[in-house]
């Protein structure tokens, strides 16, 4: 089994049980984030996850090493170039050495698994593609929130996806998606999809007791956090430029896991970089309520 290397201020926390969240490599790889956001990105959470009493934990893959919390000087490596490494590349990373594997959030939420960590942050999940029932595309994040013990927190998912569909599908595999402080899932850049959440939570207390009953050893929570309402972008210039973006990609014949990035590049560039505050911001704002979250889980 992969045995991932724990930083020393990571390994400390976790034996001594105090709060520590996971934070994806992708989102800050140039796979995520043009640069120098994806560096301001990866600052701004760090902060948000101590200032909330959690040690962040960096996952990547480092030169053929699964890695859980990483050192400072080591930052600098998953901003740049990057081979996508969701969880089913994770033994190949190892196996054939890759210099830098950029985790995705299935990747990420099995790391953080596997090393003890039981609260992980990120911008947007993954989820089922639009035109699923054709192309079968369904992102392994949902997968692995539902076969690892691990909170994720999260924006919802970019409209690109097929949102009602991933709802289906996290119900189906037994995934509690939980609306913080809100009624309907939200849709990265906006506050709602119009699509309701089955819970709605109040408190990070709630989310701990929600952890601490699951059904399954092994089986995670969604935590679906709205971007704060200063910083949302309006939902139907949104709706054309993420038509357009997946019209792109069709035509250019991109499939597999290719499709996130492609889509993803499209948006930043049609959105003129005015989606990257608003990305910022709700990342940053998902580490902090993470670090909330795991200083009730630890309590
Ligand atoms: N959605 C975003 N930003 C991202 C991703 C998704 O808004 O950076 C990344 C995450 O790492 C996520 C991955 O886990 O893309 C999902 O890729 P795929 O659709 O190939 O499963
Ligand atoms: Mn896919």
């Amino acid at each position: 089994m992969i045995r991932p290397v724990l930083s020393n201020e990571v390994a400390d926390a976790v034996a001594d049980g105090r709060p520590v969240v996971a934070l994806e490599s992708t989102i800050f790889s140039h796979l995520g984030l043009p640069s120098p956001h994806n560096a301001a990105a990866l600052d701004r959470c760090l902060t948000a996850v101590r200032t909330g009493g959690a040690v962040p934990a960096i996952t990547a893959v480092l030169d053929g090493v699964a890695r859980v919390g990483l050192e400072r000087d080591e930052h600098e490596r998953i901003l740049g170039p990057a081979r996508k490494a969701a969880e089913r590349d994770l033994p190949v990373a190892i196996a054939q050495r890759w210099e830098v594997g950029a985790t995705t959030v299935s990747a990420s939420v099995a790391l953080a698994a596997h090393a003890g960590v039981r609260v992980f942050a990120t911008g947007g999940i993954g989820g089922v593609h639009r035109g699923a029932e054709i192309t079968g595309d369904i992102s392994a994040d949902l997968d692995a929130m539902a076969h690892h013990p691990v909170v994720t927190v999260s924006a919802g998912a970019k409209a690109f996806l097929d949102l009602p569909r991933t709802l289906e599908y996290l119900e189906t595999v037994g995934v509690p998606v939980l609306g913080w402080r809100h009624d309907d899932f939200p849709a990265f850049y906006t506050r709602s999809s119009g699509v309701p959440v089955a819970h709605r939570v109040e408190s990070a207390a709630e989310v701990a007791a929600v952890l601490a009953n699951r059904t399954r050893d092994r089986s995670g929570v969604l935590v679906a956090v709205p971007i704060p309402e200063a910083d949302q972008l309006d939902a139907d210039e949104l709706d054309a430029v993420l038509a357009r973006a997946l019209a792109d990609c069709d035509a250019a014949g991109i499939v597999g896991a290719a499709v996130t990035p492609f889509v993803l590049g499209r948006i930043g560039e049609a959105t003129d970089g005015r989606s990257v505050p608003a990305n910022l911001a709700l990342a940053e704002h998902n580490a902090g309520v993470a670090a909330e979250i795991a200083v009730a889980v630890s309590a």
